[in-house]
This record gives C-alpha cells, sequence and structure tokens, in this order.
C-alpha cells in the first residue's frame, strides 16, 4: 500500500481556515499526503470543502476520522484511530463496532487504514477527551508499540504529541521494536531540525499546527525529509 512508503506528511484541519494560495503550496510541495483530521469542530461540509479543494491537486489525501457524521467519500484513504493508551472502551473501540453496525457490509476494507495511537501529550484535546493515560515510560510504549505490531497486528503506530514537540527517547523506544508496522510521529514539528531528528527515527512524521503557523518553515520540513534515508 501507498501510504506504506509515506516519509512527509501535512495534517490539515477542516475546522481551520487556509487560503487557496497557502493550499496550493502545500498541496504542490513534495508531501507525500494530506491528511485531513482533527479533534474539534468538524463537520460533514467542512470536510467535503476541503477535499474538494485539495482534489485541485496530484496529492494523495487521505481523511482521519474523528466522527462517524464526518465521513465524506472521495478520499483515497481513511484512517482509523485507536487509542492504545485511552482509558475509554469507546475510544478503543466500542466508537468502531458502531460504525461496522452501520457500515460494515458496504465499506470498501481495502480503504481502510486502522492506526494504534499512544498519545503522550497530556494537555492535548485528544488526551483529555480519550482519556489517555499519557505518564507512560519508555519500557510502556515499548509494550504499546508490541501490542499494537504483535497483537493487533495494525499496520501503523502514531505516536501523537500533538501541539508540543515530544521526546525523541520516546520514539526511538517505539522504533526500536516495530519490525512490520509503521511508526508515524506527530507533534509540534516547529523547524527543519525537528523534522529532520524525528525523520531519523520515525518511518513518517506528521507536520500539522505549523502550517498555519509559519507556512514557510512547514514547507521546508518536506525536502529536509526527504533527503534523509531511514
Ligand atoms: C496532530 O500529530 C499531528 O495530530 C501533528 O501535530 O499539529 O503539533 O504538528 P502538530
Amino acid at each position: 500500500m501507498e501510504y506504506l512508503e509515506w516519509r512527509h506528511v501535512f495534517k490539515l484541519d477542516p475546522a481551520k481556515e487556509i487560503s487557496d494560495e497557502a493550499l496550493t503550496r502545500v498541496c504542490e510541495s513534495g508531501t507525500d499526503a494530506i491528511l485531513v483530521g482533527g479533534t474539534d469542530g468538524i463537520t460533514l461540509e467542512l470536510v467535503m470543502d476541503l477535499l474538494m479543494r485539495v482534489r485541485q491537486y496530484s496529492v494523495t489525501v487521505a481523511l482521519e476520522i474523528s466522527t462517524i457524521e464526518s465521513v465524506s467519500p472521495g478520499f483515497d484513504y481513511y484512517f482509523i484511530p485507536t487509542v492504545l493508551n485511552s482509558t475509554k472502551t469507546e475510544w478503543v473501540k466500542d466508537l468502531h463496532i458502531e460504525a461496522i453496525k452501520e457500515f460494515g457490509d458496504f465499506v470498501d476494507w481495502n480503504e481502510l487504514v486502522p492506526e494504534g495511537y499512544c498519545i503522550l501529550n497530556p494537555d492535548c484535546k485528544a488526551a483529555h477527551i480519550t482519556e489517555a493515560q499519557t505518564e507512560l515510560k519508555e519500557v510502556d510504549v515499548i509494550a504499546q508499540a508490541r501490542l499494537a505490531e504483535k497483537f493487533f497486528k495494525l499496520p501503523i503506530f502514531y505516536v501523537e504529541y500533538s501541539g508540543i514537540y515530544g521526546d525523541p527517547t520516546m520514539v526511538r523506544a517505539a522504533k526500536s521494536v516495530l519490525k512490520s508496522t509503521r511508526l508515524f510521529y506527530g507533534g509540534g514539528i516547529t523547524s527543519v531540525q525537528q523534522a529532520i531528528e524525528m525523520s531519523k527515527i520515525a518511518d513518517t512524521i506528521v507536520v500539522g499546527n505549523h502550517i498555519y503557523d509559519n507556512l514557510e518553515e512547514a514547507i521546508e520540513t518536506v525536502k529536509a525529509v526527504h533527503e534523509i534515508s531511514l
């Protein structure tokens, strides 16, 4: 699957405004994919509007599903998080079961990509909502990564620090035990140097907020990451 080759991803939040000019820069940056996703205020209208705009470009585009009501057809992939360090079964598998009950007979399973999330920033919205147990040591992250790969056979393990730059030690711990499952890192990448540091550890890095804060710097991370081979 193509997503197994991604090194750099831009995450666009449908609830945040982005000008046509900025969107062109993002879509033509050479990034491997656009992941559409966010936590708050995501509606079907906003998702469809952003998809239509991104579809003017040839870049691969995936939807990271946050609510079942905002799922629109037309994406290349549908990424479905299961939050492995959530303390609520809702975020691990209950919402998934509800969706499968409703749509299980007619979904194209080949388009669905499950992601095992490990949320490590205690202050991010996703951590609050999912009541994630974020006080994890390396040994815990290693166990989470193994749970993802060996137990649930997930194609992606996502170390999520959304909003802050993470601890490379934790990312390295996850990487040290993963063989077939791909390691995604996301959170607080605001410079080329940080993008390079995390790209040397993780298979794929995700740049989100910085697109909205400093587009030029965010764009620079694409080339920097593509120059590094793992
Ligand atoms: C968020 O991992 C992504 O889900 C990216 O994080 O927005 O902090 O770059 P940032």
